[in-house]
């Protein structure tokens, strides 16, 4: 059984799913050390029998991002380990053993919109709202912001919300980019749910090549993205699960497109 070794996450096993919730709501999900750590002991156990992750936040918000109160007397080299521990643990969620989905409310901001954009989908109710304090705060950002969020929005947008500190609206984040489904408030987990169930039923090659390889085939040149493409197209045919939900639908017995 998967368990927390923290206060600060609570995780709760659904059939093949894994809802994880970041749990300092008197804190807005201020991300400190701990709750970090804590989420990185999560991910580590997660083992072949959960086919998909949410993520979600206790409380009004999401995350508040970066405990602030934690930042004050760490030097140069200090700063840059506490960095690379941020980075190794989002890219512990976006190359977890399955699909990471990010269940939005509320503040998605600083360090928060981090933990989001190292997920695979992100779910944002009504009232989500995104922003970058870090600009206005003096610092940068340090958990994988500025590799991960120009390949949502694009570079221009994540540079407007640093130097100017505008906030995109759940609706307007939904048009940009920050999450691909919007819902009414209160209805994300539910939304997370039902995307997570699908995601699980699809084949574990599939799910494997789009969180592992796909990114690294858009961080190559086009020579080797095409080759590792063909690989990993060779790979999943060949496989008797893709084999036997071809004949599915030659025989009728698969969905159409678009049928639930
Ligand atoms: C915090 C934090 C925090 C709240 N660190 N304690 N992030 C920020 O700059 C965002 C700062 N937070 C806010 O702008 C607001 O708190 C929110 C818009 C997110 C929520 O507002 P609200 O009215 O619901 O809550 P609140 O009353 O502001 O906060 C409740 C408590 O949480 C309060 O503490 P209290 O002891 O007075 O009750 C706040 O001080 C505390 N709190 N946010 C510490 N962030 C890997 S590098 C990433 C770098 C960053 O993420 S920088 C961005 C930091």
């Amino acid at each position: 059984m998967i368990t927390s070794n923290s206060h600060t996450i609570l995780v709760e096993q659904q059939d093949n799913l894994l809802i994880i919730t970041l749990n300092r709501p008197e804190k807005r999900n201020a991300c400190n050390d701990e709750l970090i750590l804590a989420l990185e002991n999560i991910v580590d156990q997660v083992n072949s029998d959960i086919k998909c992750v949410i993520i979600q936040g206790n409380g009004k918000h999401f995350s508040a991002g970066l405990d602030l109160s934690e930042l004050k007397e760490r030097d140069i080299v200090q700063g840059l380990q506490h960095s690379q521990m941020w980075h190794r643990v989002m890219n512990k969620i976006q190359f977890a053993a399955c699909p990471v989905v990010a269940v939005l409310h509320g503040a998605v901001v600083g360090g928060g919109l981090e933990i989001a954009s190292a997920c695979h989908i992100r779910v944002a109710d009504a009232s989500t709202f995104y922003a970058l304090p870090e600009g206005q705060r003096g610092i940068f950002v340090g958990g994988g912001a500025s590799v991960r969020l120009p390949k949502l929005i694009g570079i221009a947008r994540m540079t407007d919300m640093m130097l100017t500190g505008r906030v995109f609206n759940a609706e307007e984040g939904e048009r940009i980019g920050m999450a691909q489904y919007l819902v009414e408030e209160g209805q994300g987990l539910e939304k997370g749910i039902e995307l997570a169930n699908k995601i699980a039923s699809n084949a574990g090659l599939t799910n494997y090549a789009l969180t592992h390889v796909l990114p690294k085939i858009v961080d190559s040149n086009q020579q080797e993205g095409l080759m590792l493409e063909s690989l990993m197209a060779a790979m999943a045919q060949d496989a008797p699960e893709a084999k036997q939900r071809l004949k599915d639908f030659l025989e009728g017995r698969a969905k159409k497109v678009g049928e639930n």
